[in-house]
């Protein structure tokens, strides 16, 4: 987010070459008829070849009265237009870098101020409620926003079986440390790993989704596989990918990007066109895919969490 300006990405960015092909037509290409009808019905599972994509479909999913009726961006935008420093800087790359990155098995500890530390599995967390389709909003502090459907429930789910103490306030989230994996986390450009914090009554709070899909499937790896949180008020990089610690706390979390520039980067970050970032203006966004900039809204239009923050100097707490 420090090395490029949030105005006017270049189309060439977001439409990037031949990344812009989906994943079944991708297997179609490479002449995998077999397989390809294996993804069509979303039944894929093969750790070969190398380029195929294992993402599987969720089925029942609930609907959410959350969600926007906005024009959903399409997938293969997303899954190619991605922060995730630890595979790259460039937004084409992580699609590209984060292929075979190993998502199974995988474990979330649960630590800090909790009646009981513990050690989930990722397949037993999935069982905590039932997966909810949410179309989401998303903004990224540099300027550029998607309408998403991810997969998910609400986050609270979880703390609520973690058991948080009453001397608990804040929930911190951290990301896989592996730079055998992550070729980012060879490179100085973060303080690794990534870590991103909540205020308690943000965590709770219904919207906040522990997110493991989105278009009907598993998230793909450049887009935090298996485990990430979509905060959908807050500024993208509050959305923690790849999730393999929740430790409930005190103190304020000192997150990764407020480290890293304290005075651009906050530890609330919602989402307010009111406060401009340094460097550039937070009044407008560009939706991936469209020409015309539009006004970016309070909270991202998720004027629901106002109440958290009332009597709070946004301009101060940014
Ligand atoms: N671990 C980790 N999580 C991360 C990031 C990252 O670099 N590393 N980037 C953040 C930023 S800046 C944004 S905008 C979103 C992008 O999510 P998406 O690629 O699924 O759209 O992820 C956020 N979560
Ligand atoms: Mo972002």
């Amino acid at each position: 987010m420090l090395i490029k300006k949030a105005d006017d990405i270049p189309s060439s960015e977001i439409t990037p070459k031949s990344l812009y092909l989906n994943r079944r037509k991708f297997l179609v290409a490479a002449g995998l008829a077999g397989a390809a009808a294996a993804a069509a019905k979303g039944i894929l599972d093969i750790a070969s070849p190398e380029r195929a994509y294992a993402e599987e479909k969720i089925p029942n999913l609930q609907k959410s009265p959350f969600s926007t009726n906005e024009k959903i961006t399409p997938e293969q935008t997303v899954a190619n237009y991605n922060n995730y420093y630890e595979f790259s800087t460039e937004k084409d790359e992580p699609a590209k870098l984060a292929t075979k990155f190993r998502t199974h098995p995988w474990k979330v500890k649960i630590e800090g101020d909790v009646s009981k530390k513990q050690e989930w599995d990722i397949d037993s967390i999935l069982k905590f409620a039932p997966a909810e389709e949410r179309i989401y909003r998303h903004r990224c502090v540099e300027g550029w926003s998607i309408v998403v459907p991810w997969i998910g429930f609400s986050l609270s789910e979880l703390i609520k079986r973690a058991d948080p103490l009453g001397k608990a306030k804040f929930v911190e989230f951290t990301t896989i440390l592996d730079p055998s994996q992550m070729p980012g986390q060879t490179r100085n450009v973060l303080d690794w790993p990534y870590v991103e914090g909540l205020r308690m009554d943000e965590a709770m709070h219904p919207l906040t989704l522990l997110c493991f899909g989105m278009y009907g499937t598993t998230l793909p790896n450049q887009d935090g596989a298996p485990l990430r949180l979509v905060v959908p008020w807050k500024y993208g990089f509050k959305s923690a990918k790849a999730i393999v610690r929740i430790k409930f706390t005190e103190k304020q979390p000192v997150n990764t990007w407020n480290r890293s520039a304290p005075n651009e980067y906050g530890f609330y970050s919602n989402v307010n066109p009111n406060v401009d970032h340094p460097r550039w203006s937070q009044k407008t966004e560009r939706r991936l895919g469209e020409f015309l900039k539009r006004p970016t809204l309070m909270f991202n239009g998720y004027d629901q969490v106002a109440s958290l923050y009332s009597g709070m100097d946004l301009k101060k707490y940014f």
